[in-house]
């Protein structure tokens, strides 16, 4: 199963480009879960509901829904067992590292057929609050961009010039590396792209990046 995650702080549109994501791939005929450890202001059931006409969590077309709070790997060997998905779209916690998210996915492996790969991890950012983020939580919106393959600058439907050059700067500093694009994804604005992105690229695996980690220290 290859694991997407969307990441990013509390408020900054996570569930709202996951159901969109979802939508997208079921549409598509890739059987797709959803895993959730956040509760945030927009509820993944209702809107699901909504969006797509669904009746139940357990999906016609394969895609299931669940709140969890702790053991990710159990319940991705549960999903496995019950559906095969192709795709698991993950809304972590707004305080949740990518990495540590990658490898808890990986645990999975041991405990059943599932082979873990991994789909970019997205990181959105909300510009609108890109003032309070800066002033309250930067550290953690920081390490969250720091992983990210693709940042998602959101909002900018709401975002004055301002505030999105702001945004932009943050991210750049924060991460030299990454694809950096711009978003509306209550307005389903840029959300192609990252479905394209989720379906055709790869990124680390939490157990290689350790062990170049590992084998650069020793060469040291
Ligand atoms: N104006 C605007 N609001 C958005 C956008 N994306 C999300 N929101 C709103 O921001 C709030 C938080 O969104 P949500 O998806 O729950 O964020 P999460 O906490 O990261 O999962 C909700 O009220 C969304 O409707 C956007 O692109 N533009
Ligand atoms: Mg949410």
């Amino acid at each position: 199963m290859r694991i997407a995650q969307i990441t990013g702080f509390l408020g900054s549109g996570k569930t709202t480009l996951l159901i969109d994501v979802a939508g997208a791939l079921s549409r598509r005929g890739i059987r797709t879960a959803i895993v959730m450890n956040d509760i945030g202001e927009v509820s993944v059931d209702a809107r699901v509901l909504d969006d797509l006409g669904l009746e139940a969590k357990e999906l016609p077309d394969g895609c299931i829904c669940c709140q969890i709070s702790g053991q990710l790997a159990d319940t991705l060997a549960t999903i496995q067992e019950k559906i095969q998905p192709e795709f698991v779209l993950i809304e972590p916690t707004g305080v949740a590292k990518p990495w540590m998210v990658k490898r808890a996915t990986e645990y999975t492996e041991g405990s059943g057929p599932a082979v873990i790969s991994h789909a970019p991890v997205i990181t959105l950012l909300d510009a609108s609050r890109i003032d309070l983020l800066l002033r309250a939580v930067r550290r953690t919106v920081e390490s969250q961009l720091r992983e990210a393959n693709i940042i998602v600058i959101n909002k900018v439907d709401v975002a004055d010039s301002d505030a999105l050059s702001q945004a932009h700067a943050f991210a750049r500093e924060a991460n030299a590396h990454a694809r950096i694009v711009e978003a509306s994804v209550l307005h389903k604005q840029g959300t192609d792209a990252l479905v394209e992105a989720i379906l055709s690229e790869q990124s680390t695996r939490y157990e290689d990046h350790y062990e170049q980690a590992q084998a650069k220290r020793v060469r040291a």
